[in-house]
């Protein structure tokens, strides 16, 4: 009787394999149902297929390697199955979504990934720092975590100030209740920009003239203008001889710079601890005045606790809301759609 090694017959099942796998992928890529049909009945044809002539040689392999024959069988059995439905379901698929020419027509243009956007607030930010950087205003940046100096002490807020209040501030579990010590130990959620004024002022000896563009947080209740985290601009220029009609200047050169020749701004009276006199800075908008941010003469009080002698140098400083400047620019009635994340938004800008 003729035998046959175990090589033998697994290199006859490995060839079997690789020339279905061939035939099947040609039907395939024809989409030639009729092909991968006489393909079926040429490899897997239940009574004269070659897979079944294969299954004859088991018979011819000796005794102790029938198992591994057989089991080797079984593989390239299910193997070559398998990749035959696979090309059943391709060429199904293949008609069913427009045709044979259509499906594979490769002159066809591709199809354009979606794009994403910079979110407007980011956009906003980095023309604002443009603008500043246009007039002489290098940007800046601070911790979003600060500490009691640098969000109160050192900007004049003393600690029995009511702006302290652990209800208007985001104070971390680390620090203690209004009122505990001063000596920087309190941490909070800087709830201004104001803090990169001293920050930048411990750190450098006058002519000052930056800007600091970053996130701020207050536990404010959220409405069409409000926000729990919001972004504000900073602007803080130092020197000899500054003037209030310095600040105006620069600050009605930046809004129209942004907003356009036609906005009118205003200042009004105002409070700040840090700066004296200190104003509010309103801009019209379709027919009334908005808030926008506040600003003053920064504070002798301030440029001492930063070393600098308020008897020889000055300067002034400002703080407005990013998202009211980019609301004003692109006519957004609410704060909100800035940050529900919908893309039907976002993708405007
Ligand atoms: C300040 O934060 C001062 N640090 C500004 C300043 C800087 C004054 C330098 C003087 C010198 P105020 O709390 O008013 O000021 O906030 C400034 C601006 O931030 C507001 O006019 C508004 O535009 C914006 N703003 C305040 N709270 C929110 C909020 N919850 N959501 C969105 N924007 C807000």
């Amino acid at each position: 009787m003729d035998t046959m090694s175990l090589n033998d017959f697994i290199k006859q099942l490995d060839d079997l394999a690789e020339s279905a796998t061939a035939r099947f992928n040609e039907a395939m890529d024809k989409i030639d149902r009729d092909g991968l049909e006489a393909a079926r009945i040429e490899f897997l044809g239940a009574k004269s297929g070659k897979l079944k002539s294969t299954q004859k040689g088991l018979g011819k392999v000796d005794k102790e390697d029938k198992p591994q024959a057989g089991q080797r069988f079984n593989e390239v059995k299910q193997k070559i199955e398998s990749l035959f439905q696979s090309a059943v379901d391709a060429i199904d698929g293949a008609v069913s979504s427009g045709g044979k020419s259509e499906a594979f027509d490769v002159t066809l243009p591709g199809r354009r990934p979606r794009m994403g956007h910079i979110h407007p607030i980011t956009q906003t930010i980095n023309e604002l720092k443009d603008i500043m950087g246009r007039l002489g205003f290098s940007a800046v940046e601070g911790p979003e975590i600060e500490d009691d100096w640098h969000n109160f002490e050192a900007l004049n807020i003393p600690l029995e100030h009511p702006a302290r209040d652990p209800l208007d501030n985001f104070y971390l579990s680390t620090a203690g209740s209004n009122g505990a010590k001063s000596e920087g130990g309190n941490q909070l959620l800087r709830s201004q920009t104001s803090t990169v004024q001293i920050r930048v002022m411990e750190n450098q000896k006058p002519p000052v003239r930056i800007v600091s563009l970053g996130r701020v947080y207050r536990p404010d209740e959220i409405d069409a203008t409000h926000y729990a985290m919001f972004h504000q601009i900073e602007g803080l220029l130092i020197d000899t001889h500054v003037t209030m009609a310095d600040l105006k200047y620069v600050l009605r050169l930046f809004a129209t710079s942004y907003l356009g020749e036609d906005v009118e701004i205003r200042f009004r009276p105002s409070f700040f601890p840090f700066t004296e006199p200190s104003v509010e800075v309103d801009m019209r908008w379709r027919d009334t005045w908005l808030e926008f941010g506040g600003a003053g003469m920064v504070d002798p009080n301030v440029l001492r606790s930063v070393g600098y002698d308020p008897e020889k140098v000055s300067g002034f400083a400002f703080g407005l809301g990013v998202e009211r400047l980019c609301m004003r620019r692109h006519g957004i009635n609410d704060i909100r759609y800035l940050y529900d994340s919908d893309v039907r938004f976002l993708s405007q800008f």
